[in-house]
């Protein structure tokens, strides 16, 4: 009897802890996450600025904004859909230097002359 006893003591407790962590994953997919990252785009006017949220959000950014004068790209995303190396490559992509990517020469001369950024050497 002890044993039977034990056996349902621990038999509720394993229901009672899994019924804990279902309830935590609902929680977990139902709530959005969001990562703000903040890095260096190059660009030059408001062309290359609508050019760059345009390119981000496209991508799954959630909200962009990039500074012309400083040049800064601030971008929220879900995480879990998207990332700053992503992003950034795809702004490479588009002729949008970036930290870590460079855009394809071909693409860069093909933006309009306003565009046309100091690129770093
Ligand atoms: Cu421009």
């Amino acid at each position: 009897m002890k044993t039977f006893k034990l056996f349902i003591t621990g038999i509720l407790l394993v229901v009672f802890i899994s019924g804990i962590s279902a309830q935590n994953n609902a929680v977990a997919q139902t709530t959005p996450k969001s990562k703000t990252e903040t890095f260096k785009v190059y660009g030059a006017c408001g062309m290359c600025k609508t050019r760059i949220e345009k390119t981000v959000k496209a991508e799954g950014a959630t909200t962009a904004d990039w500074d012309a004068k400083t040049q800064m790209l601030t971008v929220a995303f879900d995480p879990s859909k998207t990332n700053k190396d992503a992003l950034s490559k795809k702004l490479a992509s588009v002729g949008h230097d970036t930290e870590n990517y460079k855009a394809p020469d071909d693409v860069y001369a093909k933006l309009p002359g306003c565009c046309h950024y100091e690129r770093a050497k």
